[in-house]
């Protein structure tokens, strides 16, 4: 059983958080520090440390992020400009919340995704 994390605080409601979406699959809710007009992070109920851990059973929790993510995109107006989802993995990528999360970022022109 791998450990609480923050994101397992703000899934039990146990501390604040903009949540937009809920089911007993996933979570999302409204990035803390926005890169962009619209940062959602849409996460697993269940901790999932890193993309590294992710196993078959898993495989419904993961699936579903993705068809909230393009259920969010509709409902928040960014599906037709584009948006971008991301997933960091691990000291390279920036991870810092070590409980799988998927950003939703959209409502701008992004840029090129590599720096
Ligand atoms: P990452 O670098 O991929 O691990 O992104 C972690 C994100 O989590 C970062 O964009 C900021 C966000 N974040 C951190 N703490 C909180 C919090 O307490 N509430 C919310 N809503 N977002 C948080």
């Amino acid at each position: 059983m791998a450990e609480e994390t923050l994101f397992s605080k703000i899934v039990r409601r146990e501390i604040p958080a903009d949540i937009v979406f809920q089911d007993h699959l996933v979570t999302a809710f409204r990035d803390i520090a926005p890169q962009a007009p619209t940062h959602i992070l849409i996460v697993p109920n269940h901790v999932i440390p890193t993309i590294n851990d992710v196993k078959a059973s898993d495989e419904a929790a993961l699936g579903r992020m993705f068809t909230v993510a393009a259920k969010l995109a509709e409902e928040m107006g960014i599906a037709d400009d584009g948006f971008r989802l991301i997933v960091n993995t691990n000291e390279h990528a920036g991870q810092e919340v070590f409980h799988v999360h998927m950003h939703l970022l959209g409502g701008k022109p992004l840029g090129p995704m590599l720096s």
